[in-house]
């Protein structure tokens, strides 16, 4: 029998309170304990005395401004250019727009000589355009690398190549780019075996941890007035595997600021996960305050919230969905360094996480502010509030 599937006596599960569970002569598993738990846990937040009303009629970028903050989405050209119900939304509801794909180097770099900017010059358009911000992601990430990447670049060229395409791409954007994310996921540590976390990813190997200091300072070189994030995830929780990420990014962050790197910012991701309960605002807020102690701003970058665990009645799901947005965002607004939200994506219609987190009872995901029909959720309440209860910049 696998670890994680023991069984626990019945005796035993009556002493955690799990009679419901315990039949006569029964056992249960752990994996029984934790689902139990589990609901209790949601049943705790899907309480129907909680309030998400919401005061007045404006959008979430107008409630986000009014306190010196920026809401936006990431979103690509296909959907904007062919949905035009969604594109009004998206404007509507957005002060800036986040490449969720099309300037990762899978698009822009079609083969080693080539740079193909025409996605990406679109939705700059588009944001220009429409009134609103313009924010690049990614400059540096171990995923999504174009074929020609394992057979072209080795220990000998990385460094030209880096530089050459932070450069070109940073150069070609330059004055239109809020903010980059400069280097996306470097630490990894539940699957990094050095103690600084860093993912031995082909840079790292290539040119050693002096690539993200070289990543900045070329970025900087390229556009001396946008603003420059080291952008990563699992930094949220109170378990093993994020305090001890938090502890790796901040490591890594004091030692570029201390090197006078030209960082601006940290971007927490912030894939939130409506089934893990180990939520501490205390070490969050800590963890926060030592960011901007260090003189850097913080944006949440990829805000959404997995939903796969949840029970499938939409009015349950989406109250805790909207639960875990403002129980998040009342914690991070507090800090004053922070200032932006971004969503990843805006609407239910179009996330990552249909894919990528489905849902067993293959319900569809409702995950984001907007859901299919791009009607506000609970969710989306549940930002405009925290918004609107934000201290102001
Ligand atoms: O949402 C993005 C999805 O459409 C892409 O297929 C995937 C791979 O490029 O990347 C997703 O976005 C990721 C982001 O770039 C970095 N942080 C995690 C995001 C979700 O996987």
């Amino acid at each position: 029998m696998s670890k994680n599937r023991r069984l626990v006596t019945r005796r035993h599960a009556l002493q955690l309170g799990l009679a419901s569970l315990v039949g006569v002569g029964a056992s249960v598993t752990v994996e029984a304990m934790r689902q139990n738990y589990q609901a209790q846990q949601n049943q705790a937040l899907d309480n129907p005395r909680r309030n998400f009303t919401v005061v007045g009629q404006n959008s979430l970028k107008k409630r986000a401004a009014a306190k010196g903050l920026i809401y936006g989405a990431a979103t690509e050209q296909v959907k904007l250019s062919s949905d035009i119900a969604f594109a009004t939304h998206y404007v509507q509801e957005c002060g800036i727009l986040v490449t969720e794909n099309q300037l990762k180097w899978i698009i822009l770099r079609p083969t080693p000589d080539r740079f193909d900017f025409t996605p990406g010059d679109w939705l700059a358009e588009f944001a220009r355009t429409h009134g609103m911000l313009f924010r690049g992601h990614t400059l540096v990430w171990e995923q999504v690398l174009p074929k020609w990447f394992g057979e072209v670049v080795n220990r000998q060229n990385a460094e030209k190549i880096l530089v050459e395409h932070i450069t070109e791409v940073v150069k070609h954007y330059s004055g239109k780019v809020h903010s980059w994310d400069v280097v996306n996921e470097a630490i990894a540590v539940s699957y990094s075996n050095r103690p600084d976390g860093l993912s031995l990813n082909p840079w790292m190997l290539f040119l050693g941890e002096s690539y993200i200091d070289l990543a900045f300072r070329t970025a900087a070189a390229a556009d001396p007035h946008t603003m420059l994030v080291y952008n990563d995830r699992w930094l949220d929780y109170d378990t093993p595997r994020d305090n001890a990420q938090r502890i790796a990014v901040l490591k890594l962050l004091e030692r570029l600021k201390t090197s006078g790197t030209p960082l601006h910012a940290l971007g927490i991701q912030a894939h939130l996960n409506a089934s893990e309960t180990r939520f501490n605002p205390k070490k969050l807020r800590k963890f926060l305050a030592d960011v901007a102690s260090l003189g850097l701003k913080i944006l949440v970058t990829e805000l959404d919230v997995i939903d796969k665990d949840l029970p499938k009645d939409i009015k349950v799901r989406d109250r805790i969905v909207a639960s875990v947005y403002e129980d998040y965002l009342n914690v991070v607004l507090d800090e004053k360094a922070v200032i932006a939200v971004l969503t990843w994506g805006l609407s239910d219609r179009y996330t990552w996480l249909a894919t990528y987190e489905p849902r067993k009872d293959r319900a569809p995901v409702r995950t984001l502010p907007l859901d299919s029909n791009l009607k506000p959720k609970l969710a989306w309440n549940a930002m405009a509030r925290a918004f609107d209860n934000a201290p102001k910049r």
